[in-house]
């Protein structure tokens, strides 16, 4: 064999024992969920074939041609018996774009499909699009919800003006996708994602309005609209379901993560929150429920974050950030929580129904100053006080 082909031979070893690698559950967790070992999913899972030329007279140095940068915030569903996730690839360049990875068990052996989507653009093209939202709605479809990115040419000297709108995708198979209109808003809209019922008859879609690119501002926090055609969806109204506080995890923004998972106990909710400190903004996740009969009541909602960036995962292109828009509720209750680190890797967190449900209903709320916070911790040293006579 030539020394081109030894590299080659090398190189696809090395990435078959990362693709192949064994994850397992960290010890020590905190009851609710257990994390793991290994990140699922990083640049270095993404196909060679996307990032090397293997022509030897083109790339005799054998180079990356295309570097990517990232692999995060990933739309998660149960397909085929087969645990996938439409991954927000990163490349060197700052583009993200879409692809699915699908797993065997959902922990570990990650494979990216051969090729990227190809999601059709709107009538006016996204510079950068990310972070999907799936949801398998009852009227059959598979939809893909995600941020659309465009410059603001109303700032036409300011490069760093953006507007994030939502964009709207179906399919049947998650490899054609038919590209709907955008949500027609007058807010900006990014984390929009859609109830898999119908509600009242029509679509229905958590929403998180801002009044910039970046800032949330006066949105409130997470919102609900009705919509009643999806070929065409318009919010007329909208209102805040999940506000956000002073001195919270979620003071500066909130958004919706994946859909709520519909519980017997009512509709599970996977959000994040964002709050500002010295180092910037941290990005956690939380949960809270909602009543079956009317997914905008909210019945549950646990003080706190839920799960937090730690050890390497505080680490990455965007310090400090957990971020989740993608679960899997399987059918023997187990759930599968990806998150992504940092913007930059994507994991894995298992749980159950039971434990999240549980987690929700009897887990205190925040009491919102550090007096009533004192005042919970001292009811459950009272209460196992007398467990334990
Ligand atoms: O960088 C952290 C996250 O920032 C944004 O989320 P939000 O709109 O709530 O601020 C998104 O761009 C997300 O992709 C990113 O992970």
């Amino acid at each position: 064999m030539s020394e081109f082909k030894d590299k080659i031979a090398a190189l696809r070893k090395h990435h078959e024992e990362l693709l192949n690698r064994k994850n397992e559950p960290l010890a020590w967790g905190n009851g609710i969920y257990e994390k793991y070992k290994n990140p699922i999913i990083t640049a270095e899972h993404t196909p060679l074939e996307w990032r090397y030329d293997f022509n030897e007279q083109d790339n005799p140095y054998l180079m990356q041609r295309i570097m990517m940068n990232a692999t995060l915030n990933a739309g998660a569903i149960k397909w085929q018996c087969k645990y996938v996730v439409v991954v927000r690839v990163e490349g060197a360049d700052r583009k993200s774009f879409f692809a699915v990875a699908e797993s065997p068990n959902g922990v570990d052996n990650f494979r990216f499909w051969p090729e990227p989507i190809t999601m059709p653009d709107d009538v006016v093209p996204a510079t950068n699009i990310y972070d999907m939202r799936l949801t398998a709605h009852e009227d059959g479809w598979i939809y893909g919800v995600f941020c659309a990115e465009r410059h603001d040419d109303t700032c036409p000297g300011d490069l760093s003006a953006a507007t994030a709108t939502a964009g709207i995708a179906r399919t049947r198979d998650l490899k054609t996708w038919e590209r709907l209109p955008d949500l027609k808003s007058k807010s900006q809209q990014r984390n929009v994602v859609l109830h898999p019922e119908f509600v009242n008859g029509k679509y229905a879609f958590y929403t998180r309005p801002q009044d910039g690119f970046i800032d949330a501002g006066s949105g409130g926090g997470i919102g609900w609209a009705l919509v009643d055609d999806i070929t065409h969806a318009e919010i007329v109204d909208e209102k805040i379901i999940n506000a956000r506080h002073y001195h919270t995890i979620m003071e500066v923004k909130n958004g919706e993560g994946p859909h709520p998972i519909k519980t017997p106990q009512g509709w599970l909710h996977l959000a994040h929150g964002v709050r500002g400190c010295a180092s910037g903004l941290r990005y956690v996740l939380y949960m809270y429920m909602t009543a079956l009969d009317d997914p905008t009541r909210v019945i549950a909602q646990p003080g706190g974050y839920f799960l937090v960036p730690e050890g390497d995962e505080y680490i990455g292109d965007v310090m400090n950030v957990a971020f989740s828009n993608g679960w899997i509720a399987d059918e023997d209750g187990r759930v599968f929580i990806y998150y992504a680190s940092s913007d930059t890797r994507l994991h894995v967190a298992t749980s159950t129904i039971d434990r999240l449900v549980d987690y929700c209903m009897n887990t205190p709320q925040d009491g919102l100053t550090t007096t009533a916070s004192v005042e919970t911790i001292k009811r459950l040293i009272e209460k196992n006080r007398l467990t334990n006579k």
